[in-house]
């Protein structure tokens, strides 16, 4: 274990230089555009806002948990810090191919109830939440946030990352798309009219929030997943009034309900596609009874913008990918990258056997990982590089005939977040499989490449390479 929370990972962060310390701003709008500037630098460091305008001193709020730097996530996940983006995935697909999971231990007492509030003295706005986009409809408190929910037949506690808006002192906005377990769990209880229990940590360990943002499969705790990569159990108390398991050391939990009759504006909100695309809807609302909070909050968040923006986990999501591909069969995948968030996934194979790349192609988009509001995938060899997409294209470019090499999948599962989708015809798009191999049939007469062999090249860097130093 290389931290044990939120706090202790900052102070990480701060003592590998990651770490920027900004006070004075103004939640209004000033966070989130510092934030929007900052993503872009590499690494994108971690920003802790402090003595924001209006709000005591302490009130924090953090951004750039883990995004764009491969040292926070590596401090995220518990991996070695040196580790490149290759070693991290290899790491990765090592994990969920012999996943360990630790169920969280129970509690009874814990920092998060350092502040307990209920009734009337719940005030959600006594935390500095930012109003992050210009067009946004609200203040979001929850960006990078933990929904803790129960399934109502099968008892397993699932972890989303779902936005949350505040409507008021204590009620909020939550915002699942279609599909997600979260969602799937909320029907099952308005089916039977019943309101839906959650709890909701707004600042928490980042691996915590990582996992929340994870597609683990149906069934699958993501609380016990965290717990086995941090190789030790989360701690939780057991909410009184919903009965979850609330992590101890959150910075800020709530309990409420979200109730089936009753709804209000939610959006619109600033998303990771970079467009306001699934604007404002009608939500049941999320009454909030009890509110719990560290002395000296901090809410995390991961405030969206054009990719590559400030919420991807975009290596995490490749070595997902990968695995299923091989557990749905797929031999000798050798590497797998994504661009533009989840829209464009890269795949490269050494091709074994006719309709390979096909196979490849199709289960990368519709696996557990992928099949979620995609849009491209680009199946490559293994002598293209898909961490470079200049050599991705290149492949494309010289490599697939557009007549035959590529296919349409039609009826996949989108979102309302799908900014090519017009407002009366959301939730289902289509997928163009782009077969970027040499054809198998005629793969040992392709035009050989040209170039500079790989001994070639070291051996005049060693001999010349000190005129270009
Ligand atoms: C920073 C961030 C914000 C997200 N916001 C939302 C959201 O507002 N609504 C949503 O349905 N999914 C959102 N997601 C995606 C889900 O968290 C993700 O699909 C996750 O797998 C959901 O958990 P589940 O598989 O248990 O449903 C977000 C992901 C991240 C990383
Ligand atoms: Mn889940």
């Amino acid at each position: 274990m290389l931290y044990s929370d939120l706090r202790d990972w900052i102070s990480k962060v701060e003592e590998f230089g990651e770490l920027r310390k900004v006070e004075g701003v103004d939640w209004n709008l000033e966070i989130g555009a510092i934030t929007e500037i900052y993503a872009r630098n590499e690494p994108f460091p971690a920003i802790l806002f402090d003595k924001i305008q209006g709000y005591p001193a302490g009130y924090r709020v953090l951004v750039g948990v883990h995004h764009q730097s491969l040292k926070k996530l590596c401090l995220t996940t518990h991996l070695s810090l040196d580790y490149g983006q290759k070693e991290f995935i290899a790491a990765w697909k090592e994990r969920l191919n012999h996943p360990r999971m630790i169920a969280p231990r129970v509690v009874d007492s814990g920092p998060v109830l350092e502040n307990v509030l209920e009734g009337k003295d719940i005030d959600l706005l006594s935390l500095p939440v930012p109003y992050w986009h210009e067009n946004d409809g609200g203040r979001y408190l929850g960006t990078a946030n933990v929904v803790i929910s129960r399934d109502i037949d099968e008892g397993w506690v699932n972890l989303g990352c779902y936005r949350v808006m505040v409507h008021d002192s204590d009620t909020l906005a939550l915002y699942i798309s279609p599909g997600k377990h979260g969602r799937i769990m909320r029907e099952k209880y308005f089916a039977q009219a019943r309101p839906f229990p959650v709890a909701i940590s707004f600042g928490d360990d980042p691996l915590l929030i990582m996992a929340a943002g994870n597609q683990l499969p149906w069934g699958s705790s993501e609380y016990d997943y965290a717990g086995g990569i941090r190789g030790e159990p989360f701690e939780v108390l057991i909410g009184p009034h919903t009965g979850l398991p609330i992590p101890a050391h959150s910075e800020i939990t709530i309990e409420g309900e979200v109730w089936p009759d009753e709804h209000r504006r939610e959006g619109p909100y600033g998303e990771w596609t970079g467009y306001y695309a699934s604007g404002q809807r009608s939500e049941p609302v999320l009454k909030v009874k009890r509110m719990m909070h560290r002395n000296n909050p901090i809410i995390t968040g991961a405030p969206s913008s054009r990719p590559p923006g400030g919420s991807d986990d975009g290596l995490i999501r490749a070595a997902f990918i990968w695995d299923y591909m091989e557990k749905a069969g797929v031999p000798d995948v050798k590497g797998v990258a994504l661009y533009q968030g989840r829209f464009l996934i890269a795949v490269s194979i050494r091709q074994r056997y006719p309709g390979h790349a096909k196979q490849a192609g199709m289960i990368a988009s519709q696996c557990r990982t992928g099949a979620y509001m995609g849009r491209y995938v680009v199946v490559v060899d293994d002598d293209t590089d898909v961490f470079d997409i200049n050599d991705v294209l290149w492949a494309v470019c010289t490599r697939s005939d557009p007549e035959k090499d590529i296919d349409l999948l039609r009826r996949c599962w989108s979102s309302p977040l799908d900014p090519v989708l017009p407002k009366t015809a959301k939730n289902l798009n289509s997928r163009a499989i782009i077969d970027a191999t040499r054809p198998y049939e005629w793969m040992k007469e392709f035009p050989v490449v040209s170039g500079a062999s790989e001994d070639l090249k070291k051996r005049v860097i060693e001999i010349y390479g000190k005129y270009f130093a």
